[in-house]
């Protein structure tokens, strides 16, 4: 809005310094400018510019500078501007102090910090337990997650994680990482950002078992995760607020129950563009205050999206999905809903036929039977989902649900139910029925000298010290992610291979 103007120094006669003014305008067409003070007694003296009335206000200051104000109606133009620079900032300050998880976060778990600006650990081998392993890696708070190689790692027991963790399965190499054989609790703890991972359960679990457990937890993101093999239900979210699950397959959970996710009266909760497959029910179920948008629930068993018909009020907002059915479905896409369970829905999509084609007809009200309707969204996250077609939904997420960075054999063949339309899919009741778990091919990552969990040739390309580890926590200047999580970012953000 101003520029610097010197003078030159002294006094300056009034009729000089408003030619030099004139001068200076003239030369810079309207802009505002900075001109030095003189006196005291000039102060406020109006003067005119090309038939526009101008103030001129002095401070009384050495500076060689002070401020003009225009009493015009450039005034008020310049007003708004400087309202609109301050809303600018305003908004950019507050981006600071509420940072996403990673560009493209969304939902109520999209503003979690994870390891942001703690340690490193390398995941440097593919056994149980022990230094350089899955489970000691999560085992403590405040740090980030890297994988040093792609592979399965079989756990005998169950692995908890701990608060402010990062795990960042976008590092490993290949087909990634799976965990295998147990679940993978985050249940009682906060901020804890995961991506590109999947966690697969087993027969061999208790019979009570789900693949994941986050009970209790607040500020929580899974994006890209595939989680499978659950005997009780997939996934379980018991009282947790601020959660996000978004890009996640949940599917082919075995024997008994073999249902999807229980959700038990979690709040502020978003689940978006997730792949619900091979679910024999609970596709979720939603005893919850849920924003439920662009998921795609395919070959459900008895039901596809489950109400909590409970005592308790419930409030799910279901948004632009698509229900399709497959080998195994019945007819009930939507099912068990309650006068408890408060209903908005808009936009949401149902294919019964089977006929390989995604020809599917919008969902209406008589289809939540039993439950209370309502017209207006109850639930809306601060950082609002980017909503899609229900179509459009069904592409991205045959594109991108799950550890898509590269899918392994068994999200493959998923995936490829699901491009059926109708055709193919099983409820399965083992991992072994479903073909059990394939290998997945040892990779080496790049070399990390200094362990800061950014590779050699990234830190070489991006004017880092490959030899210097306290480089990985040092900000990014405009996007305000550590370096650190700025490789992170960059490798998926461009690398979602469409040949999933
Ligand atoms: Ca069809
Ligand atoms: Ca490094
Ligand atoms: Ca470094």
């Amino acid at each position: 809005m101003w520029v610097d103007f010197s003078l030159p120094p002294g006094e300056m006669p009034k009729a000089e310094r408003v030619a030099h003014f004139t001068r200076f305008s003239q030369k810079k067409k309207q802009r505002l400018c900075l001109i030095p003070p003189t006196n005291a007694g000039d102060k406020n003296e109006t003067y005119t510019y090309k038939h526009m009335p101008l103030k001129l206000k002095f401070f009384e200051s050495t500076q060689t500078s002070c401020l003009l104000i225009l009493k015009s109606s450039i005034l008020k133009w310049c007003y708004s501007v400087l309202s609109l620079a301050s809303l600018i900032l305003l908004l950019s300050n507050s981006a600071n102090a509420q940072q996403l998880a990673f560009p493209g976060a969304e939902g109520y778990g999209a503003y979690a910090t994870g390891g942001r600006g703690g340690g490193v650990y390398h995941v440097t081998h593919l056994k149980d337990s022990g230094p350089g392993s899955f489970r000691d890696a999560v085992s403590k708070p405040n740090r980030t997650v890297v994988f040093d190689l792609s592979g399965v790692i079989k756990i005998g027991s169950r692995i908890n994680v701990a608060s402010n963790v990062t795990i960042a399965g976008q590092t490993a190499p290949g087909e990634g990482i799976s965990i295998y054989g147990n679940g993978v609790s985050f249940s009682k703890q906060k901020n804890i950002i995961v991506r590109y991972i999947r966690f697969r359960g087993s027969i061999n679990m208790s019979r009570g078992s789900c693949t994941v457990t986050a009970d209790s937890v607040q500020n929580v993101i899974l994006d890209h995760v595939s989680i499978e093999w659950g005997r009780w239900d997939n996934l379980h979210i018991q009282g947790s607020k601020d959660v996000t699950l978004q890009y996640c397959l949940i599917g082919e959970a075995i024997d008994p129950q073999r249902f999807g996710a229980l959700l038990e009266r979690p709040e502020r909760l978003t689940i978006h563009h997730c792949l619900w497959i091979d679910n024999q029910s609970r596709n979720p179920k939603a005893k919850a205050k849920i924003e439920y948008i662009n998921n795609v629930v395919y070959n459900w068993g008895n039901s596809g999206f489950v109400g909590g018909h409970s005592s308790a009020h419930h409030y799910q907002d279901l948004i632009n999905n698509y229900f399709i059915a497959g080998p195994n479905s019945s007819g009930s896409y939507l099912s068990m809903f309650a006068a408890t369970d408060h209903v908005y829905h808009q936009g949401n999509m149902v294919d019964l036929n089977k006929d390989g084609i995604l020809n599917g007809k919008p969902v209406i009200d008589s289809a939540f039977k039993g439950a209370s309707m309502v017209a207006k969204r109850q639930n809306e996250s601060p950082v609002k989902v980017t909503i899609q077609s229900a179509a459009d939904a069904y592409t991205k997420v045959l594109d991108e649900a799950g550890a898509s960075q590269k899918r392994d054999a068994i999200d493959r063949r998923l995936t490829s139910y699901l491009r059926s339309l109708g055709q193919a899919g099983k409820v399965f009741w083992t991992e072994t029925e479903a073909g059990g778990h394939p290998k997945i091919e040892e990779l080496k990552a790049q070399a990390d000298t200094d362990s800061d969990g950014m590779p050699d040739s990234w830190e070489k390309t991006h004017s880092l010290n490959p030899g210097n580890a306290a480089d990985g926590n040092t900000q990014v200047k405009k996007s305000h992610y550590t370096r650190l999580e700025q490789y992170l970012n960059a490798i998926v953000d461009s690398s979602v291979q469409a040949s999933n």
